[in-house]
């Protein structure tokens, strides 16, 4: 008998409905850089991070007196505290705090898993330590790549391949999927340069266009934080 848990990408949050339900653990994805900034900012000491789809939404707990972020299509939207860039959660005065977020698609994608038994965040900052931790967790794990408004990116699915091809090497996982298999390929050709190999990819030319270029560093510098965020009660707060 195959005691093996499943380790499967899926490639955009459209797609998730395919997979859902199968998987007890979903790790959500956003390189550049959603899910980076918030495992930057729970390196950071932050206390808690509540990700919410809309801009209706985070103005409301705006209103409330909350510290809200928000980013649409790369930019910090009008009226909130921050936006999306790590180096905004790498600041004194966000240790012990509550912070609200909206992205275009890192908070959207979180917010479609939310029902999994376990959701934690991935992003290559964390790759080693999610990577362990997964492995010791023996459950089927889904990689959801929350991708550019729905469409597949390269970013995300490298990630993603990161963590299939660690977890397959540990002989305890398989894939059947196409998706993982063309992650994991995605990945063995991208490992050794990730700022070179995506120099053309789409999401990376959008933010340079908006001078962005040092938060596309810092978040292909892989392995600078063991925090894993985990989705609890609606909020993210450290394992
Ligand atoms: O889509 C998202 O959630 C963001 O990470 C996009 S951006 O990098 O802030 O443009």
């Amino acid at each position: 008998m195959d005691n093996r848990k499943h380790i499967e990408v899926c490639f955009t949050p459209g797609e998730y409905e395919y997979f859902k339900d199968e998987y007890e653990i979903v790790v959500v994805i956003d390189v550049l850089r959603a899910t980076s900034a918030i495992c930057a900012a729970f390196d950071n000491g932050i206390k808690s991070i509540i990700p919410v789809s809309s801009i209706d939404a985070a103005r409301e707990y705006k209103e409330k007196g909350y510290l809200v972020g928000a980013e649409r299509k790369g930019q910090i939207v009008d009226g909130f505290d921050f936006g999306n860039s790590p180096y905004s959660y790498i600041k004194e005065e966000l240790k012990g705090q509550e912070v609200v977020l909206t992205t275009t698609n890192g908070t959207k994608a979180l917010n479609i898993a939310k029902d999994a038994d376990t959701v934690v965040v991935g992003s290559l900052l964390n790759l080693d330590a999610l990577c362990k931790w997964l492995e010791k967790q023996d459950k089927n794990i889904l990689c959801l790549c929350s991708g550019w408004q729905d469409k597949f990116n390269l970013e995300d699915t490298i990630c993603a391949g990161a963590i299939s091809e660690y977890l397959l090497a540990t002989g305890k996982f398989t894939s059947d999927e196409d998706s993982s298999i063309a992650a994991k390929y995605l990945y063995l050709s991208a490992w050794d340069n990730y700022m070179g190999y995506l120099k053309a990819s789409s999401h990376r030319r959008r933010l340079k266009n908006f001078n962005l270029n040092e938060d596309i560093k810092y978040c292909l510098t892989p392995n600078q934080t063991d925090v894993i965020p985990i989705l609890k009660n609606g909020k993210l707060v450290k394992l």
